[in-house]
């Protein structure tokens, strides 16, 4: 008989690990408080979008392997897939984990295994267990004994945009509570994973899922604070570290207008949590990404001093490109303080959105098509690296001012006027 898998969260992991799973043949029954999203994904529809998703919802909701509903059910494997956001003072938050729990315990039983998927600070997986042992004190987690209970840490890796190959083609990092824990959950991942299954104990697979996006973070801060001095020398940051990373040993990422996402911009803070006397690099990466939204506020502001309430057409929304995903986007935050610059209407190109945020509603912000924002503009500000938008030809941005925070436009500066400065970065 295949084995019952019950995910509380169908978000951007929940959804597609759901999928995949249900896909290889588990019984899979997905959780989540948002009635429309369970309502939509049983009927063989996504309330998000990831390519591929939707295909494989419909099948496996069709063949009966997925259902959705907003409560839990008995299975044999449970895994938490919710959000582990930060609270303002940037400690992390565990309301979703603790109620994402506290909504399995009355149906779990011994031999069951419970994983959590969720990025979080280190000591998490050991929390849950004490959340479990205090409502139901019939379980434990003592090996041999017959009412045990398995509990582990897997933390999810994929990327956004290429979730659905990643679950399967990337190695996991395993870490359970004790050694039986993280022998049974590497069986269960080794069941549908092709890449390496690799064990360790919950904390280091904490810690260790918190470093990778910690590394990138720093990376991309490096770029980040090359873009910025490149802007007061006057050189182009895109040539630049094109010619450094020819260097074999030298491999430095894009700058942006900042780092979005609900990972990235995220993860870090914990490990600053967790030790904040000894993560110096760590916070102060954090820190340039942060600043790096004004930086690009500025930049406009400054190309636009001479203009009258001036036309301003931003490209790209979401977090990172060719992604619907608005989640901690900087582009978002940019495109909210721009409108207060102008009068005039500030026009948004987001190829994968039908409409705009809610808090974007009722400012000076039209969401419109790329031809339309860029016919209006006197300023054109290139936020994502969308494919889409590298279509745009240099007549459509002739006599504009263009701020390219990604640099995919290769446009003759003086004809645009702008100067390699403004040309950030
Ligand atoms: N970014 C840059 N320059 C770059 C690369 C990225 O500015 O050179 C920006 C993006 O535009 C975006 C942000 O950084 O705003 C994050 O994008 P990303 O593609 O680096 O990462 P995420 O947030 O989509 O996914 C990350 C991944 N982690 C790593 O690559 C170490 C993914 O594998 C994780 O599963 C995911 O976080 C997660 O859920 O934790």
């Amino acid at each position: 008989m295949s084995l019952k898998v019950c995910i509380v969260g169908l978000g951007y992991i929940g959804l597609p690990t759901a999928a995949v799973l249900a896909d290889k043949g588990f019984m899979v029954h997905g959780v989540d408080v948002n009635e429309n999203a369970v309502n939509l994904i049983n009927n063989g529809q996504v309330h998000i979008y990831e390519p591929d998703l939707e295909k494989v919802v419909k099948k496996v909701v069709a063949a009966g392997n997925l259902t959705a509903d907003i409560d839990p059910i008995k299975a044999d494997i449970y895994i938490l897939a919710v959000p582990t956001p930060f609270k303002e003072n940037h400690k992390p938050d565990l309301a979703y984990v603790e109620s994402a729990t506290k909504s399995i315990i009355p149906y779990i039983e011994p031999g069951n295994l419970i994983i959590l998927e969720s990025t979080s600070p280190v000591g998490t997986t050991e929390k849950i267990v004490e959340w479990i042992l205090n409502e139901r004190t019939d379980l434990s987690i003592d090996e041999n004994k017959s009412n045990q209970v398995f509990v582990s840490h897997c933390p999810e890796r994929v990327l956004p945009g290429k979730i659905l190959k990643e679950i399967i083609q990337n190695d996991r990092i395993v870490g359970g509570i004790n050694k039986i824990s993280t022998q049974k959950t590497a069986e269960f991942y080794e069941l549908f994973v092709d890449g390496k299954v690799l064990q360790t104990n919950a904390k280091t697979a904490e810690l260790t899922k918190l470093t990778e996006n910690s590394y990138r973070d720093v990376n991309i801060a490096f770029a980040n604070e090359l873009s910025m001095i490149c802007d007061d020398l006057e050189i182009d940051v895109w040539e630049l570290i094109k010619l450094a990373n020819h260097h074999p040993r030298v491999n430095i990422l894009q700058p942006g207008p900042g780092v979005g996402g609900h990972c990235i911009a995220v993860d870090p803070w914990f490990i600053v949590d967790a030790a904040p006397e000894r993560a110096k690099l760590i916070q102060t990466a954090r820190n340039v990404n942060d600043i790096k939204p004004q930086f690009v506020i500025d930049k406009v502001k400054s190309a636009i001093s001479n203009k009258i309430n001036p036309t301003i057409a931003c490209l790209g929304l979401s977090f990172k490109a060719n992604i619907d995903d608005l989640r901690e986007s900087p582009a978002v935050e940019i495109v909210s303080k721009l409108a207060s610059l102008t009068k005039n209407m500030v026009y948004v190109s987001e190829p994968h959105i039908n409409e705009l945020p809610l808090h974007l509603l009722n400012l000076n912000i039209q969401l419109s098509s790329t031809e339309d924002a860029l016919k209006h503009a006197d300023v054109v500000l290139l936020l994502v690296e969308h494919d889409y938008f590298k279509l745009v030809d240099n007549i459509s941005l002739k006599n504009k001012v263009v701020i390219d925070t990604k640099g995919i436009f290769q446009i003759n500066n003086e004809e645009n006027e702008i100067m390699t400065k403004a040309k950030i970065k």
